[in-house]
């Protein structure tokens, strides 16, 4: 059978001149890859944010006794992983934002959507420094779509960035159009949806594209777009950043699931959040 890999990979310069086409790939096949996405927009943000994660881990290593940030992961796993992502969603020391805000995404993201109401959930935009360490594995999704662990609408996409200054390995494999498929999910003993042996078999009948996180590089995939972690295994870590949009016209109300929740009296917010 033919590959298909080769249809959901662009260029920056293929924002101005091929939207339609991004736009019709993403719907064909649930994921679009667009090198060096933020270059020649006229805006620095993707460089400036490159520049205050190395100053702000700069300022950590001072802090520490650590001389890498990779030493860091390796001798004390749980300060890293408290420090940026590593569970923190949201992110609590840097968030990105002025990514996520960059005019060529949300421009992107519109058009992917097909939407004028672009919604930016932010409860699960997470930034990651990824090692080849068994600790990872923790942390490791796997298959799986977003849309079962993501607020908060039907027509939403996630936004994966490449932000590694030093070569490494590791990214995600993504499966092409199983974004039409509709799996019921099975909640584990970790309250994590996990897809059935039965349909695993069906979807390993798409073909699987690995995508690396390439300096620059955004991939957008749909938020039924199954796909999963592939480990990092070069001695570098694996720098990504992540964030959700939707399109709030198709806004799924039963993901905030209200119902049997006890709400505060006073603040009419749940007592417990999921
Ligand atoms: O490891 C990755 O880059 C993918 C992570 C992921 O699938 C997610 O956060 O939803
Ligand atoms: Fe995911």
């Amino acid at each position: 059978m033919k590959s298909l890999k080769s249809n959901i990979f662009f260029k920056n310069t293929d924002l101005k001149k091929n939207i339609n086409k991004i736009s019709n790939v993403f719907n064909k096949y649930g994921v679009v890859v667009i090198d060096n996405f933020f270059k020649s927009s006229g805006n620095k943000s993707f460089e400036i944010y490159k520049k205050d994660l190395t100053q702000l881990f700069n300022i950590i290593k001072k802090k520490t006794k650590y001389k890498s940030l990779s030493e860091v992961r390796r001798k004390d796993p749980k300060l890293l992983g408290r420090i940026v992502d590593l569970g923190s969603k949201p992110n609590n020391i840097i968030s990105g934002i002025e990514l996520k805000v960059h005019p060529n995404m949300l421009k992107l993201s519109r058009k992917l959507l097909n939407t004028k109401l672009l919604g930016t959930m932010n409860t699960s935009d997470r930034l990651f420094y990824e090692s080849n360490s068994r600790y990872e594995k923790q942390y490791f999704q796997n298959i799986h779509n977003d849309y079962d662990y993501v607020f908060q609408s039907k027509n939403a996409l996630t936004a994966s960035i490449g932000l590694n200054s030093e070569k490494c390995s590791g990214g995600v494999d993504v499966y092409l159009k199983s974004h039409k498929l509709n799996f019921k999910v099975k909640k584990d003993k970790n309250g994590r949806p996990q897809i059935q042996n039965k349909d695993l078999k069906k979807l390993k009948k798409f073909e699987k594209v690995f995508i690396s996180h390439k300096c620059g590089r955004v991939a957008f995939f749909h938020t039924f777009t199954y796909h999963c972690t592939v480990q990092n295994k070069s001695n570098n870590l694996r720098v990504a950043q992540i964030f959700r949009y939707s399109d709030l016209n198709s806004i799924d109300l039963d993901k905030f699931s209200y119902k049997g929740k006890k709400y505060s009296k006073s603040t009419g917010r749940p007592i417990k959040l999921s």
